[in-house]
């Protein structure tokens, strides 16, 4: 166990479905910390990086044109085990396989239109963070609930 970051894009459906403020109200209320939050349009370059891996595939045209068609928010969070943590409120890829409580489990019905990316490793996450983010867009900061988030021995050192 130890602390880490990971990206979170809340994607054009959550944006025109008014979701942006509940879904970071849910990484919030977890006690995962928001070290950078910003809007933004990814353009052509980010989403083939980003999507390197179905670059191939069939629904990647699809996929590109749905994350182009509305801008999106772009948050790093930190905390104890934050990328599966994360992978956890956000669950599996497709929405209509999703537990209830995890937000694609309430609120998707799609394998496309999904709400959120969360990184699905904390190798992947840096890459992710830093194609997203400059480095004086994150923030480094003590929270004041930290002692009660975190037992003794998981804080930080
Ligand atoms: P995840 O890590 O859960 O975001 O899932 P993947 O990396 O496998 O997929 C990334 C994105 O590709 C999904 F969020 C949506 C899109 N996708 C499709 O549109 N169709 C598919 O069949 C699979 C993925």
């Amino acid at each position: 166990m130890k602390h880490e970051k990971t990206l979170i894009i809340i994607k054009p459906d959550a944006m025109q479905r008014n979701l942006l403020g509940g879904i970071i109200s849910r990484f919030e209320r977890k006690g995962l910390r928001i070290t950078g939050l910003k809007m933004m349009a990814i353009d052509d370059l980010k989403i083939s990086e980003h999507y390197e891996h179905h670059k191939d595939k069939p629904f990647f045209d699809g996929l590109k044109k749905y994350m182009q068609s509305a801008p999106v928010a772009v948050m790093v969070l930190s905390g104890l085990n934050a990328v599966a943590a994360t992978r956890l409120i956000v669950g599996p890829t497709k929405g209509y396989e999703a537990d209830a409580g995890s937000i694609r489990g309430d609120f998707s019905m799609s394998g496309q239109c999904n709400i959120v990316h969360a990184s699905d490793s904390a190798e992947n996450a840096e890459k992710e963070i830093y194609r997203f983010f400059n480095e004086d867009e994150l923030f480094e900061y003590k929270k004041i609930d930290f002692e009660f988030i975190y037992g003794e021995d998981e804080r930080e050192g």
